[in-house]
C-alpha cells in the first residue's frame, strides 16, 4: 500500500532531518524530490503544484523554533501539508439518530467494490450499535443479488431483495420494510457500469430522489489513480456526493487518488477498503496516513510540543503586557497578523470562548484587517506605543500614508480601545491565558 511513495518521502525527510543546518537550497531540493514522488504516485499535477508552492513558502518563511532542528521543523511542515491534502480532519458518516431512518446510497463504476463495501459498512455500523439493512438494488449484473445475499449472511445482516428488474421498486419497498422492522440504516447497493453513461446516471438520480439519502458515497478503486479522481469529479457534479470510499487501498496502489480526491472535488474520503474480507474497511484518518507515509510520527509530535511551548510563552508575554497595561497597537498588529496567518477567522472566533457573540461580523472582516495593518504601519513607533498622542493633523497624514481615511483611522483607534477594555474585563488568569494561547495561533 502506497509503499513506493512512502519510501521516497521518508527518505527525503530523513536526509533533511539529519542535517544540522539547512539552507534554502536544501529546502528547495527536498521539495523538488517530494514533488517528483507525488507526481510518480499519480497525484493530480495541479494538486502537486499547489502543494509545492505552499510548502515552499511556508518552509522558507518559518520562524525558527529553539528546541527542535530546522530539519525536524521542515518535516512537520511537510506533514501538515500532506494531512491537508488528504482532507484534514477525519470525516465520519453523518447519519440521523437511531430513532429515524438513514439511507446510504453506494454508487460507482463496475467492479469498483460497491457490493463488498456495502457489506463492510453494514458490519462497521452494527459494531457501533446500529441496525442496518442491506438492499440489493443491482438488478443488472447476473448474480449481483446472490453476491450481496452471501456477504449479508457472513455479516449477519438482513438483505432485502425482490424478484423484479426495477430497482426503484426494490428501493421503495425496502424503505417501507425497514420502517416496519426498525432498521435504522438502509444501505443500498447499486449497479455499476463500465462507463459513466446517461442511463446509469438517470437511474441513480432517480434512486437518490426516492431515497433522499443522508450519505451518497462513491466507491472508487484506488488502483485507478488519477482516473478515480476524474470519476469522483463527474459523479459529484451529477449527484452531489457526500463522500468517497476508496477501495483496494491494500493493493499496490500508488496513492494518487487519496491525495487528489479531496482537493479536486472537495469531498472527503470517509473509508478505505483494505482487503477482500468483509471486515477489511477502515475509517480514513488523514493524520494517521500522513504519519505512515512519512514514517516520522515522533518528529511530528516533537515539533508540535515545541510549537505549543512557544505559543504558551507568547501567551504569557501577552498576558504580562495586558496586566502592565503596556499592550499597544504594535501588539495589536502582531495579533492581527497571527490571526491572518491562521486563515479562517470565523473558525477561530468559534474556538475562542467569550469572543463568539461578542465580535460583530464587521470586526472579523479580512478587508478591514488589511487596512488596519496599513494604518498601524503608517504610524511612528511612538504613536503605536501610545496612540493618545495622535492629533488631528497626524491622523490626516496617517490616513494618506495608508491609503485610507480619517474616518477609518478613528474607527480603528476606537476599536482598539474597546478591544483593550474587553481584555481587561477578562481578568480571570486561567481564562485569559487559555484565550490568548488560542489567539496565538500556529507560529
Ligand atoms: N484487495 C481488495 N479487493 C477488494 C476491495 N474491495 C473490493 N475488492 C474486490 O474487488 C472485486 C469487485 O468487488 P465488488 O464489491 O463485487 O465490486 P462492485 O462495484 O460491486 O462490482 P459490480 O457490481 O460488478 O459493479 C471483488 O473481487 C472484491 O473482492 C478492497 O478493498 N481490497
Ligand atoms: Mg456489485
Amino acid at each position: 500500500m502506497i509503499d513506493g511513495l512512502s519510501k521516497k518521502l521518508s527518505d527525503v525527510v530523513k536526509t533533511i532531518t539529519g542535517k544540522a543546518n539547512i539552507s534554502s537550497k536544501n529546502i528547495r531540493d527536498a521539495i523538488d524530490e517530494i514533488k517528483i514522488a507525488l507526481l510518480e504516485a499519480d497525484v493530480n499535477y495541479r494538486v502537486v503544484r499547489r502543494f509545492v508552492n505552499r510548502a515552499t513558502e511556508e518552509a522558507l518563511g518559518e520562524k525558527v523554533l529553539r528546541t527542535v532542528s530546522p530539519g525536524q521543523q521542515f518535516v512537520k511542515i511537510i506533514y501538515d501539508k500532506i494531512v491537508q491534502l488528504l482532507g484534514d480532519q477525519r470525516q465520519d458518516l453523518h447519519l440521523k439518530g437511531p430513532d429515524t431512518q438513514s439511507v446510504i446510497l453506494l454508487l460507482g463504476l463496475q467492479g469498483s467494490g460497491k457490493t463488498t463495501a456495502a457489506a463492510k459498512l453494514a458490519i462497521l455500523l452494527k459494531k457501533k450499535g446500529r441496525n442496518p439493512l442491506l438492499v440489493a438494488a443491482d438488478l443488472i449484473r447476473p448474480a449481483a443479488v446472490e453476491q450481496l445475499s452471501i456477504l449479508g449472511e457472513q455479516a449477519g445482516v438482513e438483505v432485502f431483495k425482490e424478484n423484479t428488474k426495477k430497482s426503484r421498486d426494490v428501493v421503495k419497498n425496502a424503505l417501507k420494510h425497514a420502517k416496519k422492522n426498525q432498521f435504522d440504516t438502509v444501505i443500498i447497493d447499486t449497479t455499476g457500469r463500465l462507463q459513466i453513461d446517461d442511463i446509469m446516471m438517470d437511474e441513480i438520480k432517480s434512486l437518490k430522489r426516492i431515497t433522499d439519502p443522508e450519505e451518497t458515497l462513491l466507491v472508487a478503486d484506488a488502483m485507478t489513480g488519477q482516473n478515480a479522481t476524474d470519476i469522483a469529479k463527474t459523479f459529484d457534479e451529477q449527484l452531489e456526493l457526500t463522500g468517497v470510499i476508496l477501495s483496494k487501498f491494500d493493493s499496490d496502489t500508488r496513492g494518487g487518488a487519496a491525495f487528489s480526491i479531496k482537493s479536486i472535488t472537495g469531498k472527503p474520503i470517509k473509508f478505505i477498503g483494505v482487503g477482500e474480507k468483509i471486515t477489511d474497511l477502515e475509517p480514513f484518518y488523514p493524520d494517521r496516513i500522513a504519519s505512515r507515509i512519512l514514517g516520522m510520527g515522533d518528529v511530528v509530535s516533537l515539533v508540535e510540543k515545541a510549537q505549543e511551548t512557544i505559543q504558551l510563552e507568547e501567551a504569557e508575554e501577552l498576558q504580562r503586557k495586558m496586566e502592565e497595561k503596556t499592550f499597544n497597537l504594535e501588539d495589536y498588529l502582531d495579533q492581527i497578523r497571527r490571526v491572518k496567518k491562521m486563515g479562517n477567522l470565523s473558525a477561530l472566533i468559534e474556538m475562542i470562548p467569550g469572543l463568539k457573540g461578542n465580535v460583530a461580523e464587521d470586526q472579523i472582516d479580512t478587508e478591514e484587517m488589511k487596512y488596519t495593518e496599513a494604518i498601524i504601519l503608517s504610524m511612528t513607533p511612538q504613536e503605536r506605543k501610545n496612540h493618545r498622542i495622535i492629533g488631528s493633523g497626524r491622523k490626516k497624514r496617517i490616513a494618506k500614508g495608508s491609503g485610507t481615511s480619517v474616518y477609518l483611522v478613528n474607527r480603528l483607534l476606537n476599536k482598539f480601545d474597546k478591544a483593550k477594555l474587553m481584555m481587561k474585563k477578562m481578568t480571570n488568569k486561567k481564562y485569559q491565558s487559555r484565550i490568548m494561547s488560542q489567539f496565538g495561533g500556529s507560529s
